[in-house]
């Protein structure tokens, strides 16, 4: 398709047709491609090097129309040391072509290669029995009786087996009515999920720049989107989009898919590289999954290194077992893989591992959490999510994730947890909030907080407020910050409102400003605390304005330092002292008395006062004449003109 990525025409696709990619696989030689070739006339081998040597090397590609199916063919090499370019256009297959040639049966790739396609989770098929030119009938019906055993308890077991010749084009027709039949049983790729593409080639074309192909595995893609780039994360913009060689104004999920981007040069994009919906999704280095090890295959240690393939991506891995020590063959267990390279994956995307020496295919399975925890000893909760998520039971899947956020699950991520559509959360999180088995914390984006673990927060909250009134009984209640930070450091600011509102609603606390208290409390105090909280307040109005040093006060008592400054304290917060500078504490009625005074001399004597005269109507020295004045001015009793005040 990239020979005609600069047709700049622009066909309209007929949606009615259904986009299946048919993939083929087998031995090398067993005549793959050439059967691609007399299908759809094209043949797929596409490099120099493939040509001269006359085998695939890599992926190649071919388009068939029949009726109302649309096949987009991949042709994977057959190769035992391209197995790696054959599982990455494996990953898209919809239905496979198992090639196996009349002369030579079942060979070691033919076994390779539909052990891939079981661990992939493919579900339809043919088989096509190729080069029949070149054996009579009786060695057919010995292949077919072989093939009756190899296939039998897998996915292919009541496959059609299609006698086939590239060369005299016998069984070619009857091979294309069996593979419309097998496109209409399945079940397509879903385009109304958000947009994701594996990347199998990246090149650039004359004049147009950048462009990625491969299977659109879901979504769809058009003109002027914005996509990011995994693992990256750098958004880009789409400039053009081409499927079956032609210019469309939207791919759809199950195309084979050419992608043109602005603003990327070709060298920075790769095979193993996904193309993405914006803005929902994360790479990933650790992924917790389902292994399942193949039948006569060594038995897999914990800590074994792999080679681990997904889609067109491909990375050393350590797998490590959770439950088990070692894996048997035929046997499967959770794992959780550590990957070398990061990669986009989701839940139930399908894996091969392949181990190193000899380079062969030993297990896969499906991917269960894309962005897991580490591992730790004795995990409960890790298998319930694992086996949820297998279940695909996506009210349980939400519910675990929330619980295991002890700090709440912010809804913005969910989709790279999950592969969700905005509908399937919206759905799912009203079930859980309807359940009661979470709360939904406003805040931007919302945050979903389990519901027990808000109950334990609320419980926590009451007792830490209590407890602030017992340790200190003279103070009024806690400041918000210090009650939230004692808390929990990490205890984001929305979910501690709410937990504070939802107290407030229970009428466990109240809410004064930035101060949090037990509902109903007030400061008791004892006997003699109360005495002398009278001896400071009757200290203060005996003075008048010529008042003593708080020290002064405070020496008299006979209570502790420490308790008289509390007791002062509240005399100031119920106003009945005014502080007028740090040093100087006035009684209310002393102050309130200096007001009468001066309005009563504007009346007498006008709005005008200097300092001496202020000093003369009050009885006060200099000391106390200046704070008080400034006192005034602030207060909007008086406003400081030169050397005297104008009284307001
Ligand atoms: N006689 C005969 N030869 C075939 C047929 N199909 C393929 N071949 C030959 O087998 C060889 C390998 O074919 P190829 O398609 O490259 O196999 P692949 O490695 O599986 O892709 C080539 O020389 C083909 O010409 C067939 O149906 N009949
Ligand atoms: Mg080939």
């Amino acid at each position: 398709m990239c020979a005609t990525v600069s047709s700049t025409k622009t066909t309209p696709q007929p949606s009615k047709l259904k986009s299946i990619i048919i993939g083929t696989a087998g031995h090398i030689d067993h005549g793959k491609s050439s059967l691609v070739e007399a299908l759809t006339g094209t043949h797929p081998d596409r490099l120099e090097e493939e040509k001269r040597r006359g085998i695939t090397i890599d992926l190649g590609f071919a388009f068939l129309q029949e009726g109302d199916i649309r096949f987009g063919f991949v042709d994977v090499p057959g190769h035992e040391r391209f197995v790696g370019n054959m599982l990455a256009g494996a990953a898209g297959i919809d239905v496979v072509l198992l090639v196996i040639s009349a002369d030579e049966s079942v060979k070691p790739q033919t076994r390779e290669h539909f052990d891939i396609c079981r661990l992939l989770g493919i579900q339809h098929g043919i088989v096509a029995l190729t080069k029949s030119d070149l054996v009579d009938q009786e060695t057919l019906d010995l292949v077919r009786l072989e093939l009756d055993d190899f296939l039998r308890n897998s996915f292919l077991q009541s496959a059609p087996i299609v006698p086939v010749s590239a060369k005299t084009g016998a069984g070619l027709v009857e091979l294309k009515q069996a593979l419309v039949e097998q496109a209409r049983q399945v079940i397509g790729k879903d385009s109304g999920r958000a947009f994701r593409l594996p990347i199998d080639r990246a090149f650039a074309v004359k004049g147009f720049g950048s462009v990625v192909t491969g299977t659109l595995m879901s979504g769809q893609v058009a003109p002027e989107d914005e996509v990011q780039l995994f693992p990256s994360g750098a958004k880009l913009r789409v400039r053009g989009v081409q499927s079956g060689g032609k210019n469309v104004d939207r791919a759809e999920a199950g195309q084979r898919t050419a992608v043109n981007l602005a603003g990327i040069d070709h060298q920075d994009l790769q095979r193993g590289m996904t193309l993405a919906a914006a803005n929902r999704f994360r790479a990933t280095r650790r992924i917790d999954v389902k292994l399942r090890l193949l039948p006569g295959v060594r038995k897999l240690k914990n800590r074994a290194q792999v080679h681990f393939h997904t889609g067109s991506f491909e990375s050393m891995a350590e797998v490590a077992l959770i439950e088990n020590a070692e894996l048997y063959p035929g046997d499967e267990c959770f794992a959780q893989l550590r990957l070398k390279q990061s990669v986009l994956v989701l839940p139930g995307d399908r894996f091969i591992i392949r181990q190193s020496s000899p380079l062969v295919t030993i297990g896969g399975g499906m991917v269960l959490d894309p962005l897991p925890r580490r591992l730790r000893t004795r995990e409960a909760s890790r298998r319930e999510f694992h086996q949820a998520a297998e279940r695909g039971d996506q009210p349980e899947i939400l519910s675990q994730l929330v619980a295991r956020s002890l700090f709440g699950l912010s809804l913005s991520e969910i989709p790279a947890r999950t592969g969700w559509t905005d509908a399937e959360i919206q759905q799912t999180t009203q079930i859980l909030a309807n359940d009661k088995r979470m709360r939904i914390v406003a805040a931007e984006p919302p945050l979903l907080f389990a519901a027990a673990a808000f109950e334990e927060l609320l419980k926590k909250l009451a007792e830490r407020v209590e407890r602030f009134h017992k340790e200190n009984p003279l103070q009024p209640g806690i400041a918000r910050e210090e009650l939230r930070t004692t808390l929990a450091r990490r205890l984001r600011p929305e979910i501690f409102r709410a937990a504070l509102e939802e107290l407030a609603i229970q009428k466990k606390i109240e809410l004064q400003g930035e101060m949090v208290k037990r509902a109903g409390s007030q400061i008791s105090l004892l006997p003699e605390e109360a005495k002398a909280k009278d001896q400071i307040e009757a200290a203060f109005a005996a003075a008048g304005l010529a008042v003593p040093s708080v020290k002064e006060v405070l020496a008299k008592l006979t209570v502790e330092p420490r308790r008289s400054e509390k007791l002062l304290q509240i005399l100031l917060r119920d106003k009945a002292l005014h502080r007028v500078t740090p040093e100087l504490i006035f009684h209310r009625d002393a102050l309130a008395e200096l007001r009468t005074k001066l309005s009563a001399f504007k009346k007498s004597k006008g709005d005008r006062i200097s300092v001496p005269i202020f000093k003369d109507l009050t009885g006060i020295t200099r000391k106390y004449a200046i704070p008080l004045l400034e006192y005034l001015d602030r207060e909007r009793v008086t406003r400081r003109l030169g050397d005297e005040r104008v009284i307001l």
